[in-house]
């Protein structure tokens, strides 16, 4: 009995604990054994044996039950000790995605426009003569049009300089009156500190029965949209030339680094230049069949906008892909 109690005791894991149970209590156990022996004691002594034997099998049983008590608590307390949760320490940071500033600026000029109900079109950027040049009214032979300032391709298409095209088919697909937006990416043989050869371009295009767009309307809409875009700045238009505007005027805002005090950023002037815009051409419009119809339009650059409402110094840095300056902006 004392052997058997020891067994029991000794088991030091429930594994082995286990293999004792067997042992002991199994079908073919060495209680099973001695129950089996009843059939060879005499009948008188039948009650008293099969007594003995069940009080001895209580006391395994219980002396077993504390043994599998007290293992189970052990088991429970080592798990839970390897797998302890420090909430101490540092967790680690999923790392979130956000738009880049370019894409961030664009969406906040597209957001203004589509409040004044402007559509928002756009257009292949792999483009042919007529779209690009022709129609607005940048003949054969225009400087704009030279090899040093276009991509080509050998069958004569192009990657397009500008996202006008996009207002001419605008244009050719629909009737007057369009007022619209044409965001995107646009292309040109262009690579210095202030120029990438790909960059992003906003134009606007308003067309209505001649007399009902102005000059007057243009000058306005541009002046509230520029102090949206950049708070409380003066705004002041310049006369200019394109080849699809006439008259033309290049927008300028007092500069946001010094207030129009001048500096180095401002060229000491006061002003930053920002948006080109003007009436169009009726020459572009006897491109596309309009007749009876005035007009006023604008061009901007996207990074230009991104870098002065950022602050950011260098366009470059807008393409590196670098995570830290990406990192500013989420
Ligand atoms: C049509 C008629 C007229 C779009 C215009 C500008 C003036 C302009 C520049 C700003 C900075 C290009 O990205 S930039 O280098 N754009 O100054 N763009 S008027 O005029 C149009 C367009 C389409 C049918």
């Amino acid at each position: 009995m004392k052997e058997l109690e020891d067994k029991i005791i000794q088991a030091n894991s429930l594994e082995s604990l286990e293999k004792v149970r067997v042992e002991l209590f199994g079908k073919k156990g060495i209680l099973a054994g001695e129950f089996a022996k009843m059939k060879d004691v005499p009948g008188p002594e039948k009650r008293a044996f099969a007594q003995g034997l069940n009080e001895n099998k209580a006391k395994l049983q219980a002396s077993f039950d504390a043994r599998y008590e007290a293992l189970k608590v052990e088991e429970i307390e080592r798990v839970l000790k390897s797998e302890a949760i420090d909430v101490s320490l540092y967790g680690t940071v999923a790392q979130k995605g956000a738009l880049h500033p370019v894409m961030e600026t664009m969406d906040k000029i597209i957001d203004y426009f589509v409040a004044l109900n402007f559509s928002v079109e756009s257009g292949p950027m792999v483009e042919d003569d007529f779209h690009n040049f022709e129609a607005l009214n940048l003949p054969k032979y225009h400087p704009a049009r030279d090899m040093q300032d276009t991509f080509y391709f050998k069958d004569g298409g192009l990657l397009r300089t500008h996202t006008s095209p996009v207002q001419i088919r605008t244009m050719l697909e629909t009737k007057p009156p369009i007022r619209m937006i044409a965001p995107g990416t646009v292309f040109r043989r262009d690579f210095d500190v202030t120029h990438t050869p790909m960059f992003h371009q906003v134009e606007g295009l308003v067309v209505d029965e001649k007399g009902k767009v102005s000059f007057a309307n243009l000058k306005s809409i541009l002046t509230d949209f520029l102090q949206y875009m950049f708070g409380d700045v003066d705004v002041r238009f310049r006369p200019s030339f394109f080849p699809f505007t006439e008259p033309s005027a290049e927008v300028d805002i007092s500069c946001i680094f010094c207030e129009g005090k001048g500096c180095r950023i401002c060229s000491h002037t006061g002003w930053l230049e920002v948006l080109g815009c003007g009436i169009v051409d009726p020459n572009v419009f006897k491109a596309v069949g309009y007749e009876d119809v005035s007009g006023y339009a604008f061009g901007l650059g996207v990074e230009r906008f991104a870098m002065l409402m950022h602050k950011i110094p260098d366009l470059r840095s807008l393409f590196e892909g670098d995570i830290r300056l990406l990192e500013q902006f989420r």
